[in-house]
């Protein structure tokens, strides 16, 4: 019997399992199951609880068809509370993109997400350009002006005039897959409403269309700011809820938003 906690972030849900005692984590094929919505527990990716020499403790995410991502937003600030239970306070945070700070207060959870990186080859984008920012890309016969960020994780962002006409469904793995993308990428589509407020939304790299993504959620106001489209701070608003992003002058970006225990149990 193996004990695991459901939580959310912003509808971004997660199997969250303590394996600080034993290190143990599930093979691919077995989180592909946990995370089945028909056949499992269902959920966006499973999170793992390690131990760490570095930090406080280390998180490892899983996506839902059992691919491994550096770095995980909604995850993190699930797994901070997880690790804390109760108490406000703050912890460091070992993962695939560095050590991370986060603080529990007031109920909601600020994580320091560390720097972007917008260096092509480091995202990664295959592309002829140091940087790319509101690029043409051509997918599924229609071409989009594409900026691309990596928050640990690659970002390929779009700015629309109106959301609700993407079909994300249908274009979203060809994002996914698009060659320009050595391994792969998440994909944000967002509608600007003001200076300081925008609508986005995620398919995810590993797990399609999401309710929210907090890494995306980073990457999409940076490159709104890059595109002179918004200031470096901005809330977003995601099919699941809202994130407050804000990239200080220390070019660090810091995520408030809060997370939610849904339920226990043991499979
Ligand atoms: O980079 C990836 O493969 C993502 N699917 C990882 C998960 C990111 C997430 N949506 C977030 O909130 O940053 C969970």
């Amino acid at each position: 019997m193996q004990k695991f906690e459901k939580w959310q972030g912003c509808g971004n849900d997660f199997i969250l399992i303590d394996s600080r005692a034993d290190e143990h984590i599930d093979a691919a094929e077995k989180i592909i199951k946990l995370c089945d919505r028909h056949f499992g527990i269902g959920a966006d990716g499973v999170i793992y609880v390690l131990p760490s020499k570095v930090a406080d403790v280390r998180m490892r995410i899983f996506n839902a068809d059992g691919s491994e991502p550096e770095m995980c937003g909604n995850g993190i600030r699930c797994f901070a509370k997880f690790v804390l239970g109760e108490n406000s306070g703050s912890l460091k945070v070992e993962t695939g993109a560095g050590v991370l700070t986060v603080q529990v207060e007031n109920n909601l959870v600020t994580v320091d997400m560390g720097e972007p990186i917008l260096v092509a080859e480091k995202i990664p984008v295959t592309f002829d350009k140091e940087k790319v920012i509101a690029e043409p890309l051509e997918v599924d016969g229609e071409v989009f002006k594409i900026t691309c960020v990596s928050m640990g994780n690659p970002h390929c962002v779009i700015f629309v005039d109106d959301l609700s006409k993407i079909n994300l469904e249908k274009i979203g793995s060809k994002f996914e897959n698009h060659k320009i993308f050595p391994r792969r990428t998440n994909t944000e589509f967002a509608e600007i409403i003001s200076r300081n407020e925008m609508r986005m939304r995620v398919w995810e790299r590993g797990s399609g269309i999401t309710l929210a993504c907090g890494t995306g959620t980073c990457a999409t106001v940076v490159a709104a700011n890059l595109n002179g489209l918004t200031e470096k701070s901005a809330t977003v608003h995601l099919d699941g809820g809202d994130l407050k992003i804000n990239w200080r002058n220390d070019n660090h970006i810091y995520m408030t938003g809060a997370a939610e225990k849904v339920f226990a149990g043991s499979f």
